[in-house]
């Protein structure tokens, strides 16, 4: 049996090794860790569909999973990139107001992913300017590389 106590202290040290959140305070990833939920997915399961509607922030504490996105002229969404245990995705939707922009599919059995609601997410980035620009740089990149993908 695990304690609620057991499981925070956890998911927090967890927290603290993920180079997102390192800036963030004590109390603030604290805050976090009683907020997020924990997620299991299979091997082959869509934890993110291109083009549907979301506003759930991820981060891969077991596991990996493949990144794949819809490149004109394949039939196919092409796989861009692999992600593992620390990384996180899902924060486009959330910081562009748009829908996904890309698939994310589990490559692993028993792939654990800690997920934050939109509030939540808020919450954390909220009023840590440094994370905000953060992520706000990440995805302007990506919304770069995704054009790019499409040139040709
Ligand atoms: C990419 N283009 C797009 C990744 C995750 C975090 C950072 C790279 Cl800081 P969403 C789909 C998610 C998207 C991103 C993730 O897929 N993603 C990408 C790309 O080249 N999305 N459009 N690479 S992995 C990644 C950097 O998190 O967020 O909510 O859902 O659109």
């Amino acid at each position: 049996m695990t304690t609620t106590q057991a499981r925070n202290e956890k998911y927090f040290s967890f927290l603290r090794s993920v180079s997102l959140l390192k800036g963030l305070p004590e109390e603030k990833l604290a805050k976090i860790v009683d907020c997020l939920e924990v997620d299991y997915f299979d091997s082959g399961d869509y934890i993110i569909r291109e083009g549907e509607e979301g506003s759930t922030f991820f981060i891969i504490a077991k596991g990996e999973v493949s990144v794949t996105q819809t490149v004109e002229g394949f039939p196919e969404p092409q796989e861009i990139k692999t992600l593992g245990v620390g990384d996180y995705f899902g924060e486009k939707a959330l910081v562009s107001e748009d829908v996904r922009s890309a698939n994310i599919i589990c490559k692993e059995d028993d792939t654990q992913c800690l997920v934050l609601d939109r509030d939540n997410f808020n919450q954390m980035v909220g009023t840590y300017e440094e994370l905000q620009a953060c992520l706000r740089e990440y995805v302007e990149q990506l919304s770069l590389s995704d054009e790019r993908r499409n040139l040709t």
